[in-house]
């Protein structure tokens, strides 16, 4: 492996500045709460810290409305309290991964003030602008994913603009050079001051179909719509930044790529394209979506969830890519009340998504407060929630889609990105450690039995599993080499699956149910002699750890990974 791929057994972690540590008192999380916290992270093991905007920004979207690409938001703090950052990060040896936001920029940024002046000013084409239809509607039926029609009239102009998030998050024209030239250039300004990664946000919706052809409904439905998806000229952009940043400063990076496909994120992630490091692709976090619907309820599909695991490990095996895992972000609930139990078996079922998700090919990323088993909080009404997709989709559910205020709020509670927003639980003290003021979105209620301080001195606790779990993938090669081969056959209950290589064999069995559950491993591993094995094992939910035999017996969400040598 070429040395530049270190990245491939490190470990993200996730910070969502506004919810991870407030150091001023204010309510909201800030810059100087992260460094306060850096030696949390070092022990946990991470490697790379992905920091979430903390641009200037007008927050209608939690900062993924940029309004100056190059300057802090005095709500986290400082230019200077960044470089004191990315300085205490260097100096415990672990690298700053910033979030890119550029398929588009807050209304509120200098240059769409200028594009709005008039038709004739420099900066309109950094926009995307369309005479209306004869008729004096939108040049076309695209929807915004927060809900609403995608293009925003503008009175002054008499033009309307392309907005495929909020209204106040105007899309970029990237078939403008001047609009390329500038990426690369604030993308340099962060490379310059020692940043070592991006994540760049929905970098797949860049390009479109200069037809900008209407919706026909032919695509599958989906949180994106295809069609704007994987652009003509997507790959081609996305090499010029390859070649004009990521290359030149030995980069790490991941696209986040809505709707995509097996082919594209091998193209994207290939080291042999020069595009990306690595790609995030949802397709597992729809397994629950009816028909592709997010604002629709149904229990997930299980045996969808291991086919596109499988489906995706094979693949990009095949295709030479690499996968960003996660099963946990800011934008998804949280997997423990999504794919297990955040009740009775909350520790089990936290650890044997951990088990399940680290054992895989890819960089695992891990979301704040996944480490400690944080649930989906209960929301009592619509006041206690922030996300503006959550809030568009409360009025949208009643008044387009039939549903009552009480069946749309159960829906909210189940699929709003604020599940994940709730403050990090640093200990049982008043809100949750996190503020000395009054937080800008409530601390879950169970924080006193839910917090980092209660798990740092328990050897079993969750966050001594991610520990462990963070710390065999940098002496377990065949978790990052290994070739991948799915052990159970739609069994009910288990996925299992195993990681091969010529001189090791890694076993992950993951009972995914409330009951006791039965695996016999295949034919092939019947000559290994399991008993006599040098093997190490991680359980999930024992203090103890069974041998390897041909048949587990799995408890409650019980999950083992044994190594064979
Ligand atoms: O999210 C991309 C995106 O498509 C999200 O809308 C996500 O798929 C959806 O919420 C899941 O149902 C990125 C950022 O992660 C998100 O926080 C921003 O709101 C969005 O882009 C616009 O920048």
């Amino acid at each position: 492996m070429r040395a530049q791929e270190w990245w491939r057994r490190s470990t993200v972690y996730q910070v969502y500045p506004k919810s991870f540590k407030d150091s001023s008192g204010s309510g909201e999380g800030d810059i100087r709460g992260l460094t306060e916290k850096l030696d949390y992270l070092q022990k946990l093991g991470i490697d790379i810290i992905w920091l979430q905007p903390v641009y200037v920004s007008p927050q209608h979207d939690n900062g993924y409305d940029v309004a100056d690409y190059c300057e802090i938001n005095p709500e986290f703090g400082t230019m200077a309290d960044f470089d004191e950052l990315a300085k205490e990060i260097r100096l415990r040896g672990m690298h700053l991964m910033l979030d890119i936001v550029v398929n588009h920029s807050s209304t509120d940024h200098k240059w769409f003030q200028q594009a709005r002046q008039s038709k004739e000013n420099p900066y309109r084409n950094y926009y995307i602008w369309r005479d209306p239809k004869p008729d004096g509607s939108a040049p076309n039926n695209w929807q915004s994913k927060f809900g609403g029609s995608a293009w925003q009239y503008d009175e002054a102009t008499g033009q309307y603009f392309l907005t495929l998030f909020d209204k106040t998050q105007a899309d970029l024209n990237w078939e403008n050079p001047a609009v390329r030239e500038e990426v690369v250039k604030l993308m340099t300004f962060w490379a310059d001051k020692g940043v070592s990664g991006f994540r760049m946000d929905v970098i797949n919706l860049i390009s479109k179909d200069q037809e900008f052809p209407e919706d026909d409904g032919s695509l599958p439905p989906g949180d994106g719509r295809r069609f704007y998806t994987d652009g003509p000229r997507v790959h081609e952009y996305v090499k010029d930044m390859y070649k004009e940043v990521f290359g030149p400063n030995n980069m790490v990076t991941v696209g986040e790529m809505s709707s995509t496909t097996l082919e594209h994120c091998i193209r994207y992630s290939n080291p042999e394209e020069r595009e990306f490091s690595m790609t995030f692709n949802f397709h597992h976090l729809k397994v629950d979506y009816p028909n592709g619907q997010k604002w629709e309820l149904m229990p997930y599909d299980f045996e969808q969830l291991k086919q596109l695991f499988s489906e995706w490990q094979t693949g990009m095996q095949a295709g030479g890519g690499w996968n960003a895992l996660f099963f946990n972000n800011h934008d998804q609930p949280r997997a423990l009340s999504r794919f297990a139990d955040d009740g009775e078996y909350r520790a089990e079922s936290a650890k044997m998504l951990a088990t399940t998700l680290h054992g895989l090919q890819g960089t695992p990323y891990v979301y704040q407060g996944e480490e400690i088993g944080m649930p989906n909080p209960y929301w009592n009404d619509m006041s206690e929630l922030r996300d503006i997709e959550s809030r568009n989709m409360f009025k949208i559910l009643q008044e387009e889609r039939g549903k009552t205020a009480e069946e749309a709020l159960n829906i909210i509670r189940q699929r709003s990105r604020d599940n994940s927003r709730t403050p990090m639980q640093w200990n049982d003290g008043p809100q949750a450690g996190f503020t000395t003021g009054t937080p800008w979105i409530k601390v879950d209620e169970r924080y006193p039995e839910i917090n980092v301080e209660s798990q740092l001195a328990d050897p079993y606790s969750i966050l001594n599993h991610y520990k462990k779990l963070i710390a065999l993938r940098k002496s377990v090669d065949v978790i990052t080499n290994g070739r991948y081969e799915r052990l159970d056959e739609g069994h009910p209950q288990v996925f299992a699956y195993a990681r091969i290589s010529t001189s090791e064999t890694l076993v992950v069995v993951s009972n995914f149910s409330a009951r006791q559950a039965v695996f016999v491993l295949p034919e092939a591993f019947a000559d290994v002699s399991l008993e006599g094995s040098a093997y190490e094992l991680l359980a999930s939910n024992t203090e103890t750890t069974p041998l390897l035999q041909r048949e587990i017996e799995l408890s409650p969400y019980a999950s083992y990974m044994w190594v064979i040598r």
